[in-house]
């Protein structure tokens, strides 16, 4: 009982949690203040590991949050006009390295997907699938490395929905399922034509 209430009233609130370093995934700018108000960008500003609960509760405080134009469940509301600088061109078979600065654990599921952003719907099967034990401990050195560090491989399919840039997006999505936070972290990434895959598929078969 005593720990269990400690465990609450410790929990760690404002210092949150994880996100994706390399490659350079959304961040913040203007775009997020008028699609969001003022007070996602300052916590987002403040904590950029921050969880998605944390936020949407934020929100109900600010008469400027827009859910029409802010979902808090895609890329925690970082849109694309902010982070037009920084897309990935991506083709067929191109293996993509993926960095996480997990900074505290919180053991649950996890999951990194394509998702178009129109809808905020996955595109094909998850890239990586974690269905228990991710991000087990307490520090960042409790958490597998192959959870932090590992390579996705950009499959067929995507080169017409994810041919522009801004329409499609890699989601770190993870859910600490005792803590109850969730967390997200998105790429920006536009297709490349995939013929170089289709030839070179050809020379090795
Ligand atoms: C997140 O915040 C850290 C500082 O705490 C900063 O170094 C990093 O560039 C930020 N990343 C993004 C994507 O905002
Ligand atoms: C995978 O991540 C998406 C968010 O991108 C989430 O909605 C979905 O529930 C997750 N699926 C699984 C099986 O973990
Ligand atoms: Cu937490």
């Amino acid at each position: 009982m005593l720990s269990i209430l400690s465990s609450l009233l410790f929990a760690p609130t404002v210092l949150s949690h994880g996100i994706i370093t390399a490659p350079p995934s959304r961040a913040i700018g203007s775009a997020i203040t008028t699609a969001c108000g003022q007070t996602i960008t300052n916590a987002i500003k403040a904590d950029n590991t921050s969880y998605v609960e944390q936020l949407t509760k934020l929100a109900t405080s600010d008469t400027k949050f827009n859910a029409a134009t802010c979902n808090l469940y895609l890329c925690k509301g970082l849109q694309y006009a902010d982070n037009s600088a920084n897309v990935q061109t991506w083709k067929a078979g191109d293996v993509v390295p993926i960095k996480i600065w997990l900074r505290i654990p919180h053991e649950g599921i996890a999951n990194v997907s394509i998702v178009s952003t129109k809808q905020n719907k996955q595109v094909g099967e998850p890239l990586k699938l974690w269905t228990k034990g991710y991000a087990p401990g307490k520090t960042e050195k409790d958490v597998p490395l192959e959870q932090r560090e590992f390579s996705v491989t950009v499959p067929n399919g995507l080169e017409s929905t994810c041919a522009t840039a801004g329409d499609c997006v890699l989601q770190w999505w993870w859910l600490g399922t005792a803590a109850k936070q969730t967390y997200e972290s998105c790429v920006d990434f536009k297709t490349a034509a995939a013929s170089g895959y289709t030839q070179e598929r050809a020379f090795k078969a």
